[in-house]
């Protein structure tokens, strides 16, 4: 071995995500879900400016976290009680572009709901992602339930959840975290600190720099990650999800990230945001970040990088064009799901 080829070899070792097993294909996958999930949410702006979509809400800056966390998981298998900014992993999980889209313009065959949840009220049953509701907090009780019922059935499946840190202030947060500790669960609540909770900053919503520091409270590890680093947030996830899965309970990630964009289409951040914070804050982008690790670890080229990026462009220039032409709910199943259509009357 010549002397370049032997400095190679040894730099390739060095790599991280050599150290953690993860294959070339398998991060260009990964570097994919993020960047189409950056060119879903830059669309539905899009719309939303256009007065397309009444609403939306972003993920744009958590990216890494989701993608790295979804990375642990077996899809179908493990279970998602997600938040609305999770679209980076319920696409990772087998969300399509279209069937996003479906519900951004409220359509009838929106998988998650039919058009009658907002749109980023992920639900697809068959990749056992569960169905979300706006109130917030509520999908960790659901998870603790999921990852219960899966224990007493002998399954060896796990449940996450993901909330954002203003809402682990809610007695949901703290009553499921509970339950999950007391029994053991094979549970994982992921939260994705952004550092405000639409205008009210993390110092005002908590007095300790990270929620990870309340885990030993409810008898489970904590961990606290650089969320806009996918394969730190990768390596935690699969540690808890090794550990919920073989009965050594549940745990507790705070991934620190980066909102993006104000808090919904309703909101203008820079109204509680000083500048130089704004400034800062958009300089932490996870999808350059990777890319960058990428092109260091001679896996991206510039090309390689271009058809990616063209390639996601015309999926959600595609999927923007069917769900936008496809039929809305049919108005006289209005109730369905509100009340029972089989009990008596
Ligand atoms: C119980 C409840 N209270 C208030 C709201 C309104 N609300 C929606 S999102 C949100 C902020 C949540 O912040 P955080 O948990 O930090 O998540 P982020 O949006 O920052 O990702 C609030 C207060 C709600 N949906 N449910
Ligand atoms: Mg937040």
């Amino acid at each position: 071995m010549s002397e370049d080829a032997s400095a190679r070899a040894t730099r390739a070792r060095e790599l991280r995500h050599e150290a953690l097993g993860l294959e070339p294909e398998r991060l260009l996958t990964m570097y994919r879900q993020m960047v189409l999930a950056r060119a879903i949410d830059r669309r539905m702006w899009v719309l939303n400016r256009q007065g397309k979509a009444p609403f939306v809400i972003s993920g744009q800056g958590h990216e890494a976290a989701q993608v790295g966390a979804a990375a642990a998981l077996r899809p179908g298998v493990d279970w998602l009680c997600p938040y609305y900014r999770d679209l980076a992993f319920c696409l990772a999980l087998g969300l399509t572009p279209l069937d996003f889209m479906l519900s951004v313009f409220a359509r009838r065959d929106d998988p998650s709901s039919g058009g009658r949840q907002m749109p980023s009220h992920f639900s697809l049953p068959k990749a056992h992602i569960a169905t979300t509701s706006s109130t917030v907090a509520t999908q960790v009780i659901h998870a603790v339930g999921i990852a219960y019922a899966a224990r007493a059935r002998g399954l060896d499946e796990v449940a996450v959840t993901c909330v954002g840190e203003g809402s682990t202030s809610k007695g949901d947060w703290h009553e499921g975290l509970n339950f999950a500790g007391v029994h053991r669960l094979p549970f994982i609540c992921i939260v994705q600190d952004n550092d405000y909770a639409i205008s009210v900053p993390h110092r005002l919503q908590m007095g300790v720099d990270s929620v990870a520091a309340r885990a030993a409270g409810y008898g489970m590890a904590g961990v606290t990650v650089d969320g806009g680093d996918l394969l730190a947030v990768y390596e935690a996830t699969r540690e808890a999800v090794e550990k919920g899965r073989s009965g050594r309970g549940p745990t507790l990630i705070v991934a620190k990230v980066a909102r993006f964009t104000s808090h919904s289409s309703d909101d203008d951040q820079r109204r509680y945001r000083p500048p130089e914070e704004l400034e800062a804050m958009l300089r932490r982008d996870p999808v350059e970040r990777f890319r960058t690790y990428l092109q260091q670890a001679s896996l991206l080229s510039d090309q390689d990088d271009e058809r990616i990026q063209q390639e996601c462009t015309s999926e959600v220039d595609r999927a923007v064009q069917i769900a936008e032409a496809a039929e809305p709910p049919d108005a006289s199943d209005i109730y369905r799901h509100v009340f029972s259509e089989s009990g008596p009357g």
